[in-house]
């Protein structure tokens, strides 16, 4: 059984949003043609508190895109975006939601961030993503949305880690910096991914 894990497909990550990944509105009619394909689609939702520490509006002196420790780890500031219940949070209307059986949130702790749908970048709590998937005796996930480099990447590795087959799908995802998704992509495709 074959599942699709859409990630992230919110206003804020959308020319015009916050944080908006170029042209990643062109995905939207790829996923959703793809969608009849699988036996299970799910997504995921990016969905801060407005307090957030991933928000360099949080932290005195420093710039989005600025780098810092976080609870030692390394952490990427971004501009504000995704916050509960602002419009920018919201599942883009044009994706076609009818198949969408499970959202799963992520990102709202304030103290760490959250690309992976199946875990925060500590690790330390699970969305429950992974025990749902395997409840619905899926083998294999295809992982597409925003952003390449970030949470469909941490989300298609963590797949591996939970013992899924994982693959990308490239014409359904767009990167925030296409460099870094091609060095992505290589360690993803190192530990057994596939890039479809
Ligand atoms: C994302 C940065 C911060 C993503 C989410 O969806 O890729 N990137 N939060
Ligand atoms: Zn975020």
């Amino acid at each position: 059984m074959k599942a699709l894990i859409i990630v992230d497909i919110q206003y804020d990550f959308l020319p015009g949003g916050s944080l908006a990944v170029a042209k990643g509105d062109e995905i939207i009619p790829v996923i959703n043609q793809i969608q009849p394909h699988y036996d299970l689609v799910v997504a995921t939702q990016d969905w801060h508190p407005a307090d957030h520490q991933s928000f360099a509006s949080q932290h005195v002196g420093k710039a989005v895109f600025d780098q810092i420790d976080l609870d030692g780890a390394e952490q990427v500031l971004w501009p504000d975006h995704c916050v509960q219940q602002s419009p920018g949070a919201e599942i883009a209307d044009l994706l076609d939601t009818r198949h969408i059986e499970a959202i799963f949130r992520k990102g709202m702790d304030p103290c760490v961030d959250s690309y992976s749908g199946f875990y925060d970048n500590g690790r330390r709590k699970h969305t429950g993503l992974s025990g749902y998937l395997k409840d619905r005796h899926i083998e294999e996930v295809h992982v597409c949305g925003l952003a390449a480099d970030f949470c469909v990447f941490y989300t298609a590795m963590d797949a591996l880690q939970e013992g899924f087959s994982s693959a990308i799908i490239s014409k359904a995802t767009k990167a925030i910096d296409k460099g870094s998704f091609m060095e992505k992509k290589d360690i993803f495709i190192k530990h057994g991914g596939q890039l479809l």
